[in-house]
């Protein structure tokens, strides 16, 4: 059949259109279409394939996919080897690297490629014509498996070669070099897929996109998504490939369309060496994927033939790496915290490893699911993960090594600070205790809470100091702040009598708050400041809010059930109620209005003038904060806007007020000054106060 010039014609345009994407989603990270268009253009392709598949060629973006699984991977000799590269892991390794290489060289200065090292597996990609042939992992460097069909199934490995300047010479024969892996976020959702099929999950990235390569059926490999990033090339004939320095080879490479590390550069000498490796270090966490260190290598390819090799690693190169993330060590026991809301936290006792640069005792568990999914046992051979900041945990065990005395782990029915009784909710992963404030553990993390900037914002009462509040009994509740002396302070020895009256300068200071602040310095769990902020709007005042039951609660615009629940309870809890009325008592106040919830039944009066009022703030106030007119404006019910449009009521213009106060004037809305806003306010509360039934 003879295949109309139109149907060859588009079927060639949707191919270059989906290499194209391709190229810029996984090489460039830049995508200019949705994921959507994108499978549109494949189904596309894919249809016209179907119907005239004498179109099909080898190197169409369908042909990634779809050949039949194999028995075995067959070998493929590597025609020139790959090498491993030697490791330095101080700054003084890295001295002497550099120091070896001037000296034989006999130069003062040298130039050296630099780039992060890649966590994945290396392969090697041969390509013939510009068409992309055979791949190969490393093997033992001089014959690796044949894992082609997988290395297709990858999307950002050009099939075919076609860079603007250099398609016409594409080299006879090329290896390119580079790591296969698995982006950080592909990761995430893999995990995710196999937790949901009930399948094991993979350790790290590394392990995943190895388990993905060596699949022996492609179409598997086809579901896992990988990357290719090139760092080289091997063997190689014709073409015109730079031949004077590696930085150039990665550009050429870069322009044949292989994906390059972007954070590739040249620098000169050991110190800018190692200030690179910093940068990488510091970049590490926001990279997409993981990287184990840093590469140099002599920049000049004559300086590199000088230097030739050792044993089978190259003179001219290092990999500087990053201390390891992961160590293996022995659990000696699990330990139980309690934070802020009682959440009981299991916690791995260690013997002691170095891990990620520094010496770990103690790594989190989590929680007790996440134990039993792991199956640790105390006792066990364990895996430790520490990466950046993040608290250091346990990620894995060695079963093979659980010593016959191995116990079994239970959550302790009683928290282990207080004794009060320990409960897992139907549906949540954690125990919580529930002591509540009775609890130390749980009220030296409400009193830091309760004092926290967004909250009742108390300068100079932190983590040192509620220690030593609590421990020496001064205080047991944040009612007790308020009660404080400075002669109290300064028995604790450790403040002077100055910072002490600071202290207790920035306690009083913080007595006139606002209804939103103290919900939100309560601690009620499930409520953060933003529905601390719903909650004083339709309210409007204390006593409404503590005795609203749960089905009132959800009346809450975006309050659901659970979060009505923990907000019943709360209140429902004598003690907490107790803290209440001695903070009340304790001098702690703030302006109550009659809420949404009254407005609404108020507003066919016309009592209230602010709810349902959109404000927008601009300029600087004088004698307000924005944050303070805002609370102001929001505890009488009005909404509080970022931009002016036709649905502003009114905006508040302080000096220097910018382009919102000329577009209020075009669209004709009322302006306030901060004098206005003040007698607005006052207004609106004090028609409130007079009619409201529950003050
Ligand atoms: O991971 C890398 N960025 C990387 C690994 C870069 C290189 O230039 C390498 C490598 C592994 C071996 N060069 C060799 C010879």
């Amino acid at each position: 059949m003879r295949i109309a010039d139109d149907i060859w014609h588009r079927v060639r345009k949707l191919r270059e259109a989906i290499e194209q994407h391709n190229y810029n989603y996984y090489a460039l990270d830049a995508p200019t279409i949705p994921d959507a268009e994108y499978d549109k253009l494949f189904q596309e392709l894919q249809e016209l394939e179907q119907h005239y598949p004498q179109l099909i060629t080898p190197d169409s973006p369908t042909q990634r996919i779809g050949a039949a699984p194999l028995k075995a991977f067959s070998q493929i000799v590597h025609r020139m080897p790959m090498l491993s590269l030697g490791n330095a892991f101080k700054a003084a390794e890295v001295d002497a690297f550099d120091r070896r290489v001037r000296q034989t060289l006999g130069v003062d200065s040298v130039e050296y490629a630099v780039e992060p090292k890649f966590d994945g597996l290396a392969v090697s990609l041969c390509y013939e014509g510009g068409i992309f042939i055979t791949g190969a992992t490393r093997g033992d460097g001089y014959i690796g498996e044949d894992v082609t069909l997988n290395l297709r199934t990858i999307r950002s490995i050009p099939l075919q070669l076609q860079a603007d300047g250099y398609s016409a010479r594409s080299p006879v024969f090329m290896e390119v070099r580079g790591e296969v892996l698995m982006l950080k976020a592909d990761f995430e959702k893999l995990n995710r897929q196999q937790r949901e099929k009930n399948e094991k999950e993979f350790i790290n990235p590394r392990n995943a996109a190895a388990g993905s390569l060596r699949q022996l059926d492609p179409g598997n490999t086809a579901t896992r998504r990988l990357t290719f990033l090139a760092y080289g090339i091997g063997a190689c004939e014709g073409g015109n490939v730079p031949r004077d320095k590696h930085s150039r080879v990665m550009d050429y490479l870069a322009s044949l369309r292989f994906p390059v590390a972007r954070e590739r550069n040249v620098v000169s000498g050991a110190t800018a060496l190692l200030e690179y490796h910093r940068e990488i270090e510091e970049l590490r966490e926001r990279l997409p994927y993981d990287i184990d260190g840093t590469v140099y290598k002599v920049n000049d390819l004559a300086q590199q033939e000088k230097l030739g090799f050792v044993s089978r690693a190259p003179r001219f190169a290092v990999a500087h790496k990053f201390p390891a993330q992961e160590a293996v060590t022995e659990l000696l026991g699990i330990d139980v915290q309690v934070g802020r809301t009682g959440t009981l936290t299991p916690v791995a006792r260690l013997k002691p490893v170095f891990v990620g640069g520094v010496t770990v005792t103690n790594a989190t568990l989590h929680n007790e699911d996440e134990i039993r999914r792991k199956d640790v046992m105390i006792g066990d051979t364990v895996a430790v993960r520490r990466a950046g900041d993040v608290i250091p945990e346990v990620v894995a065990v060695q079963k093979e090594k659980r010593p016959p005395h191995a116990k079994f782990f239970i959550m302790p029915e009683h928290c282990p600070v207080c004794g009060a009784k320990a409960v897992r909710l139907p549906g949540e992963a954690v125990t919580r205790c529930t002591g509540g404030l009775f609890c130390p553990a749980q009220r030296k993390q409400a009193i830091l809470h309760f004092a926290s900037r967004r909250a009742m914002n108390i300068d100079g009462v932190g983590h040192k100091l509620v220690e030593q509040l609590v421990d020496n009994a001064i205080i047991r509740t944040p009612a007790d702040l308020y009660k404080l002396g400075i002669t109290a302070l300064a028995t604790l020895g450790r403040m002077a009598e100055k910072s002490a009256g600071n202290v207790i300068g920035a306690i009083q200071k913080s007595k006139n708050t606002t209804l939103a602040r103290f919900i939100y310095a309560l601690g009620i769990r499930n409520v953060g400041e933003t529905t601390a902020k719903d909650l004083a709007r339709y309210f409007g005042a204390l006593d409404r809010l503590m005795e609203a039951d749960a089905e009132d609660l959800q009346q809450v615009p975006d309050i659901g059930p659970v979060v009505a629940q923990s907000i019943a309870s709360f209140f429902a809890e004598g003690h907490n109620r107790e803290v209440i009325e001695q903070l009340r008592a304790g001098g702690v106040r703030w302006e109550e209005g009659a809420g949404t919830q009254q407005a609404k039944a108020d507003s066919s009066a016309g009592l209230s003038r602010l709810s349902g009022k959109t404000f927008v703030l601009t300029g600087t106030l004088m004698n307000l904060t924005r944050e303070d007119a805002r609370e102001k404006i929001e505890a009488l019910g009005g909404k509080v806007a970022g931009s002016v449009s036709k649905r502003t009521d009114y905006v508040v213009a302080g000096t220097d007020a910018g382009s919102k106060y000329h577009r209020a004037v075009e669209l004709g809305i009322a302006i306030l000054d901060e004098a206005g806003l003040l007698q607005l306010l006052q207004d609106s509360q004090g028609g409130l106060h007079s009619t409201s039934r529950n003050l």
